[in-house]
């Protein structure tokens, strides 16, 4: 391809090659006198020395913050009336880069608020069909050999504000921020259960929280063979309060519901318990009236968050489109990005690492014109699943479901610069 090439649209609206990012492009860009940045033309005269450079900074401290210039970037929530801990804070996913999500910023969900435990007197315990019931504290789980992995967390009314017949004016994280990305680090329930001794009827679990919902949900024991873990730690430092402290389940890729938080009892079972959480919820109606239970997987997803809703674009020119994919079921293979509302699709870079049930961060350079553009992103999981349209979806679902809402989302950008939720 030739250098000027690289400026040439691959797609409608403006959509550049992804190779424009390779740092060999960006070069040679700029030796054929094209500027990809636009930055500021430096003045010759000596740069001014600024007031910080004039006094010694600040000292040291215990636990960080950080800088009181970006304070304003934080989760949003509510909660149900005449409660304090009952529902959900969201992740501000246009304000983040990358694919960790920090533990601060991370998305909450409670179904009574947040337990105040004391690690010494939290118990986990193992019992039902197990030949020797056991309980573990904090201490006893970290002498097991830990493991680590970066894992997405998604709630399965994520993105449910998209179910409603007119699109809602809100930024991207109010619409889709119930999805998080931490590196997640604990012992393999399967080695607890081992201690245990699971008997041969054992098929299934039930993990109960130990929180004033006492959240409960059955795991078929193949999941819980395969990753399951007990997390102790996120991002390197301990569970926060929460999103579990002391010690939470981890089931990578399945709806974040059954990852129950303060864990305090595994009961091994010969089938699921149907506890109240996963038949009054977390069951999804379908159009002859039935319900779907144990739809456990969160399937394949993405969305830009740069530009994304309420934005306002500054001025025409060479943009980078920026977002998130995921899957539940593996490692994303393929994003793809539109600028003309789906007609025509570029296939977008993906920023390494690219992770199996992790968020994968995609980009694509875009030169707007300042025309009315439609902005979507497409993504298709290493299991061959492509991200499914909002009409496909929601004509294969009928009116009444409501969980696990993956449809692609429409960003429009209007002459003016403004971005608005769309359904296209
Ligand atoms: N004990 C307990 N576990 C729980 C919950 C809860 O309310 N209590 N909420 C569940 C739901 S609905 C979700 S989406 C995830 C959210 O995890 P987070 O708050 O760490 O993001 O925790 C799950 N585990
Ligand atoms: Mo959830």
């Amino acid at each position: 391809m030739k250098k000027s090439d690289l400026l040439e649209p691959i797609a409608g609206n403006g959509l550049l090659h992804r190779r424009l990012f390779l740092k060999s492009s960006v070069a040679a860009m700029g030796a054929a006198g094209l500027q990809f940045i636009t930055a500021k033309v430096a003045t010759a005269a000596p740069l001014e020395v600024p007031a910080w450079m004039q006094i010694p900074g600040t000292g040291m401290s215990g636990y960080g913050a950080r800088s009181r210039h970006e304070e304003h970037i934080q989760r949003s929530f509510g909660s149900l009336p005449g409660t304090v801990g009952v529902g959900s804070s969201k992740t501000p996913l246009e304000h983040l880069e990358g694919i960790i999500t920090p533990g601060a910023l991370h998305f909450e969900r409670h179904h009574n608020g947040i337990p105040d435990i004391a690690p010494l007197e939290h118990q986990l315990l193992i019992h039902g069909l197990v030949d020797r019931p056991l309980t573990f504290d904090l201490e006893s789980l970290t002498r097991y050999p830990l493991v680590s992995h970066i894992h997405f967390l998604e709630c399965s009314g994520n993105s449910g504000a998209n179910n409603a017949p007119k699109p809602p004016q809100l930024p991207a994280s109010s619409i889709h921020g119930l999805v998080s990305c931490s590196e997640w680090t604990g012992v393999p329930l399967a080695v607890l259960l081992d201690e245990a001794g699971v008997q041969s009827e054992g098929s299934w679990i039930l993990a109960e929280g130990s929180d004033a919902a006492a959240m409960s949900r059955s795991i078929p024991m193949a999941k819980v063979r395969d990753d399951a873990i007990v997390a102790i730690y996120q991002n390197g430092e301990h569970l926060r309060p929460a999103n579990g402290y002391p010690m939470r389940l981890f089931l990578p890729g399945w709806e974040g519901n059954m990852s129950v938080k303060w864990l305090r009892r595994i009961q091994v079972t010969s089938g699921p318990t149907m506890t109240k959480d996963e038949t009054s919820k977390y069951s999804d109606l379908m159009p002859d009236g039935r319900s779907k239970l144990f739809t456990f997987p969160m399937e394949v997803k993405s969305l830009i968050t740069s530009p994304s809703g309420t934005n306002a674009m500054q001025g025409t020119g060479l943009y980078q489109v920026s977002g998130i994919a995921w899957s539940g079921l593996g490692r994303i293979r393929r994003v793809e990005v539109s600028a003309d509302d789906g007609r025509t699709w570029a296939e977008a870079a993906l920023t390494d690492p690219v992770l199996p049930r992790a968020f994968t961060r995609f980009r694509l350079p875009w030169r707007w014109d300042g025309g009315p553009a439609v902005l979507q992103s497409r993504a298709i999981d290493e299991t061959g699943a492509v991200q499914p349209t909002r009409t496909v979806l929601l004509g294969e679902r009928g009116a009444n479901y409501r969980y696990h809402y993956n449809a692609i989302q429409s960003w429009a950008v209007s002459e003016t610069g403004e971005v608005s939720n769309v359904y296209s």
